[in-house]
């Protein structure tokens, strides 16, 4: 099992694209909306910045263009305590922007846009990566979608990952699958395969491990454990059906059920739950409250529109799970 001891303040680097994200007011098909809220986000950013408000010191490596987006970005970052020594500002390439468009065709589910081809984060490379971004570091998170991003992008993950494990810092990785990157699961195996089996404490979920394998849920995890050589936690978001996590070392199983709330925006709900886990695990808690505080961070994040916006300190996260145990709303006045 992991456990991080010590007092000190746990420090956690993460690694990936921060775009722009224009989330329109209404729901329905984007060609329809006229009036758009501005977001920050991006899945790896919203992990670290979730880490973050649950205590953890956090850095992040990205790469902006030298406009107004990349400084709002950068800015985003600053406000929530992020270092920010590893983000460069590109001045030959833009901040990528993405839209999202809300319950259409599908009801309850968000569907994305990009515009992020050629952004300044697709060119951050190897060079860009130095261990001096790694001083005093426990734990290393980054994701599927960085490496999918370009072959820089994927060099730049891969030097990170060699100087974590010379350095014995703990890896986390995602298998975060976004089909506008990575087309089929050939392609996103060739991809992701080196980092699934670098890391140590695994995240995926039930779409990305049918993507890649195939139908049969048990087949998949057996799938992705053969490839997970040096995984101790396999964790598998569920979505409406909650969280798994399989204690490769021990053989143990945990699971927790999800927290029923109105959908507005799935998006990031997956990052919330990975940040209030890793955060968890950094602090010390057992493997079944830390599934209860990514559940409960993924239901608070899609309750709300944008990723960060909804992420919550300790204190508001126990508030959630409380009321929701005891459902006495008595708690909120
Ligand atoms: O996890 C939410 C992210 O998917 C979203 O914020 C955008 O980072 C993003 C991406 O690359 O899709």
């Amino acid at each position: 099992m992991i456990s991080v001891v010590g007092d000190y303040m746990k420090k956690a680097v993460g690694m990936g694209e921060i775009m722009i994200q224009m989330n329109p007011t209404g729901k329905g098909a984007l060609k329809y909306q006229t009036v758009f809220e501005r977001h920050v986000a991006g899945s790896e950013a919203n992990i670290i910045i979730q880490m973050q408000r649950l205590g953890i010191q956090t850095s992040f490596i990205t790469s902006v263009g030298d406009d107004q987006f990349g400084e709002i970005i950068s800015s985003t970052l600053r406000a929530e305590g992020t270092n920010t020594s590893g983000v460069k500002v590109d001045p030959d390439h833009p901040t990528g922007i993405y839209f999202v468009q809300r319950s259409y065709p599908v009801p309850n589910k968000t569907k994305v846009f990009y515009y992020r081809k050629g952004s300044a984060a697709s060119f951050l490379s190897s060079e860009d990566i130095n261990e001096s971004l790694f001083e005093n570091t426990d734990l290393f998170l980054v994701s599927g979608i960085t490496p999918a991003l370009s072959e820089k992008c994927m060099n730049a993950a891969l030097k990170a990952i060699e100087i974590c494990e010379r350095k014995r810092i703990k890896i986390a990785f995602d298998t975060n699958i976004r089909v506008n990157l990575l087309q089929n699961a050939q392609k996103a195996l060739e991809v992701l395969s080196v980092f699934i089996q670098k890391a140590q404490i695994l995240f995926t979920g039930t779409g990305d491990l049918s993507f890649l394998f195939g139908s049969d849920f048990t087949d998949n995890i057996k799938s992705m454990s053969k490839i997970a050589k040096n995984a101790e936690l396999l964790v598998i978001k569920k979505g409406e059906e909650g969280a798994l996590c399989l204690d490769l070392s021990s053989g143990k199983k945990f699971e927790h059920p999800s927290y029923p709330v109105e959908v507005i925006d799935e998006l990031g709900a997956g990052d919330a739950f990975d940040g209030a886990f890793l955060a968890g695990i950094l602090k010390g808690h057992s493997i079944e409250q830390n599934l209860k505080y990514g559940c409960a961070a993924g239901a608070m994040t899609v309750s709300l529109k944008g990723d960060i916006e909804p992420l919550p300190s300790w204190k508001d996260l126990e508030l959630f799970i409380e009321t929701f145990e005891t459902n006495d709303e008595k708690l909120l006045r």
